[in-house]
């Protein structure tokens, strides 16, 4: 489809760009009290993200209010598991829990490969609403949990600050942690070309544990599976964030991805040189910043861009933005970018 506004298109396919492209990590709900109104009047995001009509409408919210370059569908990294015979709840204020988590090899044989087409299908229907209602104005962004960090949940049943067992499962059962791996590889790759026929312009793939492995195992356990990724989807650019990789970045670098995005912590001209220039860069600006004065949110984030450069680059926070943040900081940072003069 032809959009109006191409920019985070070219810039991840490295054509040249007139402004540079801005979009945000978690720009669907949290932020927005106009999110917040939909999600309200639901029992929880479970039902919000199974109701395509209203994820696809908060799939739009930020388009319509931020004024964003791209959109990206209202869902989680978590429904893969859930399409896998995992289910998972989403408990208010704390986040995710999965009442049974995988400590077999026999579990791990029961887990079925997810089908898109029937376990998924409000995901895609949820896409075809929101690029109907697009209607071209911009790109819609599909994504993905990276087979490590939905691996991480599927084995600790929450979130964590060490993940502790995920990781130690690593070690432990190296074997059937390469099956489990495996799966959902296999789940991810055809949920991913499922969204890209459904209407996705580009994919995200989220490796937000990245960070916790050691170099060794993240080469061994995370890495070749997004490679797996990056090669199957073959239409659309794909972007790997992989959140306190930056002891990854060469490797990083040599997957087929389009576009690598940049946590806060990493050096911009540092990745740059490691990674040379036929990567778009994505990022990265601390979401922190966004609760400082306007003043200083300009100063930061053009101070950013400086680091970047203006091509093969799409403007982002270095990882999601926190639901505290202020509207108005958001829009601050976002009106910067775009008055960046090339
Ligand atoms: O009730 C609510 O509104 C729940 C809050 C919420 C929301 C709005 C969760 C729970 N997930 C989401 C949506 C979501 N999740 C999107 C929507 C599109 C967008 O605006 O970006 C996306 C892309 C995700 C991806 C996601 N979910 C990631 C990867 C990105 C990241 O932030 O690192 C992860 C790790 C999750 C798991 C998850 N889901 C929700 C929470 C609170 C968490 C994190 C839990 C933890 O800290 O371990």
């Amino acid at each position: 489809m032809l959009h109006k506004n191409d920019l985070i298109l070219r810039a991840a396919t490295g054509q040249p760009v007139s402004r540079i492209p801005v979009w945000l990590m978690r720009q669907a709900g949290r932020i927005l009290p106009e999110y917040r109104a939909i999600r309200n009047r639901l029992s929880g995001f479970v039902e919000l993200v199974r109701t395509p009509e209203l994820a696809a409408e908060v799939t739009i919210q930020p388009v319509d209010i931020l004024d964003v370059d791209a959109a990206i569908i209202f869902s989680d990294i978590l429904v893969i598991p859930e399409a896998m015979g995992l289910p998972y709840q989403m408990v208010e204020k704390k986040g995710p829990y999965f009442p049974t988590t995988i400590k077999t090899m026999d579990q791990v044989k029961q887990l079925k490969v997810a089908d898109p087409e029937t376990d998924l299908h409000y995901v895609l229907d949820a896409i075809r609403l929101a690029k109907k209602e697009l209607a071209g104005r911009v790109p819609l962004i599909g994504f993905a949990g990276a087979p490590w960090t939905v691996f991480a949940y599927m084995i600790e049943g929450s979130g964590s600050k060490t993940f502790s067992k995920a990781r130690g499962m690593l070690y432990k059962e190296p074997e059937l942690s390469h099956n489990l791996l495996e799966k959902i590889t296999l789940s991810t790759i055809a949920y991913l070309k499922s969204q890209t026929q459904a209407g996705a312009d580009l994919i995200q793939i989220f490796d937000s544990w990245a960070g916790i492995l050691p170099k060794s195992h993240y080469l061994t356990f995370s890495l070749p599976y997004i490679q797996r990724i990056c090669q199957a989807i073959e239409n659309v650019p794909v972007t790997v964030f992989a959140k306190g990789a930056q002891f990854a970045m060469p490797e990083i670098g040599k997957t087929s991805c389009a576009t690598i995005g940049l946590d806060w912590q990493m050096d911009i001209q540092y990745t740059r040189q490691l990674l040379g220039p036929e990567k778009t860069l994505q990022g990265n600006l601390d979401p922190c910043v966004l609760y400082a004065s306007n003043q200083d949110i300009a100063r930061c984030t053009r101070k950013m861009i400086d680091a970047f450069g203006t091509q093969r680059y799409i403007a982002n926070l270095g990882h999601g933005v926190y639901p505290d943040t202020k509207v108005d900081a958001v829009k601050c940072f976002i009106e910067t970018v775009k008055n960046y003069e090339l």
